[in-house]
């Protein structure tokens, strides 16, 4: 039997992969893959050839030059290519493409960059004659795109005349820029879409790109889109009398009538551009449009003309982009996993892939409700998501490349630990094993006791639990604190020595001082995350006040709701609960507020109702710690300004937040005034 070299399968694989995006995205006009994975594929198969010569074949789609064109627009040569930008995926890339440029050019004086938004949309180029527009094209190829001025005309950001005061030498200007579609344009399009029964759009970039190629203008006019110009050209002039840099060139943009996107910066080191780059790595979520990553430009015209241009590309930008947050992947396996809960969660394993910086090889699936919504089977090939901190989850399944004979999944009828009937309640999604005694949920409660928002007990980690409780030496939360007693019985489990099963017991021990709020939580309430158990024990000083508080008291506390404080309620009305609960007091852990924590909080509430969003860097305080105080005084700290806002706290390069506050009337606070609120 001859084998098959991965590398071989793989370039095969991601050349099928990539044809079929092409032709679902260019003739189907309905794109299978988000352009952030379309991208990372190509790059792999582009990799692949590179590292293996022999492997790459003329109808890879690495060979294709350019893109299908549509036939209904006239075709228009551009003057001057709109050429794309040659990516980089981090900080390492910026630097390499920063030595690259650098080797090219004999002298280097001082450089400046000049750093833009990269915005997800779709290239113009606009022609003026004597401050006219005359015409308006899309990229296309890059050489050849097409006319589509009537559409062009229909966006109001894009001047029909251009303030054109001491300009009038100009004959011709072409303007270069990107037309999106603000994001709640786009949901409501999307939404309007559904409505009608129509396919939906992937992305604001594709609904935008769709919009300008529509044959009806009528219809463009009502979708809204939007303009922002971000460089020019003076055919058959080369002198640079009009701008010097592309700072200037932005400034002439303005004058001249544009919008020109505000997040822009001159920057003197890769060092500077790389904190613009990380700054708007969470800031951007914050923007009213998608942008995929930052541009970066040498600032100064005549450097850019002694570089010039390679095959694809010119030297002297780069597009900094943001990692992608999605990547397709193949399933493998479907797992159930039941957690402390006692919920079936389903979990696909799945080949592994880079996504968002870290190795993803697991996503939950929820439940069998939204598998089957999905139709998700083993062998499906799939788009995984991880956004930040977020538990990757599988968004879609690409169906086109579906095996034969594949399975839909069946939830099973038992718990898969404890082999007990699971129940599945009317209304609800979650299928749940309700056998107290079962493995699985203990083996959970106890990894979130010892979890670090909890107890933090440290050198307890989750095989070490699963040991603990399948050698019958824990039975429950309380009996961690009989192993105090006994260390040779640790000793016994794996990869437990003397001196980690001592460091052990002590961590254990000094959990006894965590104070109450963290002993709350760890009992794993439902409802009951750490920021609802600080906000019970500020008003519940201990055990026996929270356990004997009605359910109306408990629901009266600022920032409780009705679920949560039923959940209370209930959790403490179970016998079991109260044993655990005694058991726990005999240990001698902190079941009450201790007197310094509770002076603090009884004399420190003046932020008591009121709500902060926090923006920009703060000068000295992280802005975790800025969020504990505001919390500690009884204030609430919410991710995005509204009308319930009562204080902006601002700090160095506010975003968006800042604008939305402006236009809302809301206080602003420096972080020195915050200090000096809380303080006082
Ligand atoms: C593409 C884009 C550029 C800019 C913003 N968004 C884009 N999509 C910019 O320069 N501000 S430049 C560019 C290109 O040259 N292909």
């Amino acid at each position: 039997m001859t084998q098959i070299k991965p590398e071989v399968k793989r370039t095969e694989e991601l050349r099928q992969l990539l044809q079929q995006a092409s032709y679902a995205y260019y003739v189907l006009d309905a794109p299978i893959m988000e352009d952030a994975v379309y991208d990372q594929l190509y790059r792999e198969l582009q990799q692949l050839e590179i590292q293996y010569p022999e492997l790459a074949t003329p109808d890879s789609p690495t060979q294709r030059v350019g893109e299908l064109k549509h036939t209904q627009f006239t075709s228009v040569r551009h003057n001057i290519p709109l050429y794309s930008l040659e990516n980089a995926f981090n900080i390492d890339e910026l630097q390499a493409w920063d030595q690259r440029w650098r080797r090219q050019v004999s002298k280097i004086d001082s450089v400046e960059y000049v750093t833009e938004l990269k915005i997800d949309g779709s290239a113009l180029a606009l022609t003026y004659q004597n401050g006219i527009l005359v015409r308006g094209a899309t990229r296309g190829d890059g050489a050849t795109g097409e006319d589509i001025t009537q559409n062009v005309r229909t966006i109001r950001s894009i001047p029909l005349r251009l303030n054109f005061e001491g300009l009038e030498i100009l004959e011709r200007v072409e303007v270069r820029g990107e037309a999106f579609l603000p994001l709640k344009v786009f949901k409501q399009i999307n939404e309007e879409r559904q409505k009608a029964g129509e396919q939906l759009f992937a992305n604001p970039r594709n609904a935008a790109a769709g919009t300008l190629r529509q044959l009806d203008s009528r219809i463009v006019a009502k979708r809204r889109l939007d303009f922002f110009g971000y460089t020019l050209h003076i055919p058959g002039r080369d002198d640079t009398s009009i701008a010097n840099t592309q700072w200037e060139a932005l400034e002439l943009l303005e004058k001249m009538g544009f919008r020109v996107n505000p997040n822009h910066k001159l920057c003197a080191s890769i060092a500077e551009v790389a904190k613009y780059y990380e700054y708007w790595d969470t800031e951007r979520l914050n923007l009213p449009y998608m942008t995929d990553g930052v541009v970066v430009k040498l600032n100064s015209f005549k450097l850019q003309e002694q570089l010039g241009f390679t095959q694809k590309f010119p030297r002297w930008a780069v597009a900094l982009k943001y990692a992608a947050e999605e990547a397709p992947t193949r399933v493998e396996n479907i797992a159930v996993n039941v957690g402390r809960t006692g919920a079936l969660t389903p979990l696909a394993e799945m080949r592994p892939v880079q996504l968002a910086g870290t190795t993803v090889s697991r996503a939950t699936l929820h439940n069998s409700d939204r598998i089957a919504q999905l139709d998700i089977r083993i062998g499906d090939t799939v788009i995984v998501r991880k956004a930040g901190e977020i538990i990757p989850e599988v968004l879609r399944v690409i169906k086109e490349l579906r095996p034969a004979d594949t399975v839909p999944f069946v939830m099973p009828t038992h718990c898969p630990v404890c082999g007990q009937p699971v129940v599945r309640e009317s209304g609800e999604a979650v299928t749940r094993c309700v056998n107290a005694s079962c493995a699985a949920i203990l083996k959970g409660s106890i990894e979130h006791w010892v979890s670090r928002d909890a107890l933090d007990i440290k050198g307890l980690g989750e095989k070490c639990v699963h040991q603990l409780v399948d050698k019958g030496l824990v039975h429950s939360v309380a009996d961690l604190y009989k192993l105090t007693e006994s260390e040779s019985k640790l000793c016994e489990l794996e990869r437990m020595g003397k001196k980690s099963a001592e460091k052990l017991i002590d961590a254990i021990a000094q959990s006894k001082n965590q104070p109450w709020s963290r002993v709350l939580y760890g009992l794993g309430i439902r409802h009951v995350g750490s920021v609802n158990a600080q906000l019970l024990t500020q008003k519940y000083f201990t055990v026996d006040q929270l356990a004997t508080a009605k359910q109306s008291d408990i629901e009266g506390i600022y920032g409780i709701g009705a679920e949560i404080a039923q959940s209370v309620y209930q959790w403490f009305r179970i016998d079991a609960n109260q044993t655990l609960i005694e058991r726990l007091q005999a240990e001698g852990l902190q079941l009450a507020v201790t007197e310094e924590t509770k002076t603090f909080n009884d004399g420190n509430q003046k932020f008591a109702g009121k709500t902060f969003v926090i923006t920009g860097t703060l000068l000295t305080l992280k802005r975790d710690e800025a969020k504990a105080l505001i919390q500690k005084a009884g204030g609430k700290v919410t991710d995005s300004v509204s009308k319930k806002t009562d204080y902006l706290v601002l700090g160095e390069d506010a975003g968006s937040k800042l604008e939305k506050a402006l236009s809302l009337g809301i206080t602003q606070l420096s972080e020195a005034q915050l200090l000096e609120m809380i303080e006082d």
